[in-house]
């Protein structure tokens, strides 16, 4: 009957050609009547809401409400978390739009395993190293992969995000198009300030609605978040351990196996031709038969199955990677994604650089050395805003402008060239 009323009325009302308020209203005076106050905490956020620019957005949220109420979040959350709200534009701006540049992997390599990415994690590995032993004993997951998904998905917690998770999910929820996906990540962010694990005024997060120290969804945490710390809540943005724990845990259900490495470098023989690819699993010693070597030359060890991954083809770096790759893959699927966590828990744990080259004249630089690159435009006279190190279109821009004006091809690429120009100048201009 709720649904019905909740639904139905306005949903009639409206294709009647009713007005939005009325509908609504009509739907409140059935809804008082046949469900009592508690549960009209929809049409109170309807009506009185921040919907004044967005007032087609009323009946989606009002359908909404009613799938909510059937999943064990209450009218108080829903109305407490909910009244006065007002859609955020900037999260449909962020969904709508896309990737300016495509990054080659050599610049994406390089700010997310940088030294100063490295010196912070290794730092991180020693202040957490109770946790991480318990990490390894509970769960029997290595322990420095989780620290890795902490540096790279939020810098160690210093970007976890600071959109409300409730603002930009109900936004999301209504408008836009992955509203069902989205409805239910609100819903389980819904039941999670119902528990009250974390305070709703805490619950921040990237616009898609990832959150804490290592970026879970809700309904990610519904599954998978533990209590690691042992103190009744589970949280993952207030502590740390939950959230490496949590994180642990996703990396077990993933197929995780204990004491097994996730994979390594290798190298090729010359003129290599044969398969590759994360899915084309094969015996190791029918990878050994093709003359691949670890790369410091002694013979492949590990697994029985794994692959040969060849991001940039048979001329970069090479990697025989097993069954826990795909584990780290599982957390967000993108190769490189997956391999820069897992290069990152190598140097945690004490490893060097790629042995290999990457195929390119022209590297990738550091977050250290786009601060840089940025500092050196703007002072030179380039309007780019903050040195911030984030590459966007008008650091792009200007690298293009000074490319031209010092005669070098204007590929706005910013990389190793550009910076090393930038350098010279900027040396015979202090003399
Ligand atoms: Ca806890």
């Amino acid at each position: 009957m709720a649904a019905l009323v909740l639904i139905g009325l306005p949903v009639f009302l409206l294709c009647l050609g009713v007005p939005i308020f009325v509908a609504l209203i009509a739907a409140a005076s059935i809804g008082i009547v046949t469900m009592g106050i508690g549960s009209m905490a929809p049409v109170h956020v309807a009506l009185f809401g921040g919907l004044d620019n967005f007032p087609l957005l009323a009946v989606p949220l009002f359908i909404f409400a009613g799938e909510v109420m059937g999943r064990g979040v209450t009218a108080q959350t829903f109305d407490t978390a909910l009244t006065g709200f007002e859609p955020d534009q900037a999260v449909l701006d962020a969904m709508g739009a896309q990737p300016e540049f495509t990054t080659p992997i050599w610049d994406y390599m390089a700010g997310l395993v940088d030294e100063q990415r490295v010196a912070d994690g290794r730092a991180k590995l020693e202040e957490m190293a109770k946790v991480v032993a318990n990490i390894e004993q509970k769960l029997g997951v290595d322990g420095t992969v989780p620290i890795a998904i902490w540096g790279i998905e939020t810098d160690y917690g210093r970007n976890m995000g600071k959109r409300s998770l409730v603002r930009s999910l109900t936004t999301l929820s209504c408008a836009g198009g992955r509203q069902r996906f989205f409805r239910n990540e609100l819903v389980e962010t819904l039941r999670i300030v119902q528990s009250g694990d974390i305070a709703p005024e805490a619950l921040t997060g990237s616009w898609a609605g990832a959150f804490g120290h290592t970026q879970f969804m809700p309904s990610t945490y519904q599954r998978l978040a533990l209590d690691f710390d042992g103190d009744g809540r589970r949280d993952l943005i207030g502590t740390v351990a939950d959230a490496l724990g949590s994180t642990a845990n996703y990396l077990k259900r993933s197929g995780w196996e204990t004491s097994m490495p996730w994979g390594y470098e290798v190298r090729l023989p010359a003129n290599y031709k044969g398969p590759s690819g994360r899915r084309n699993k094969q015996l190791i010693t029918q990878w050994k038969a093709l003359g691949i070597k670890r790369v410091d030359g002694s013979e492949l060890t590990g697994p029985d199955r794994a692959a040969l991954l060849l991001p940039t083809g048979a001329t970069g770096p090479a990697f025989i990677v097993f069954r826990n790759f795909d584990a780290i893959y599982s957390y967000n699927p993108a190769e490189h994604y997956a391999l820069a966590i897992a290069h990152l828990s190598d140097r945690l744990r004490g490893g060097g650089p790629l042995r290999t080259a990457w195929p390119t004249d022209d590297p990738g630089l550091s977050r250290a050395e786009r601060r840089e690159l940025q500092q050196l435009l703007i002072a030179r006279g380039y309007d780019i805003g903050n040195a911030d190190g984030i590459l966007g279109s008008r650091t792009r821009e200007a690298i293009k402008a000074f490319q031209a004006s010092a005669g070098l091809p204007a590929d706005a690429h910013p990389g190793t060239k550009v910076l090393n120009a930038l350098r010279a100048q900027k040396k015979s201009s202090d003399k």
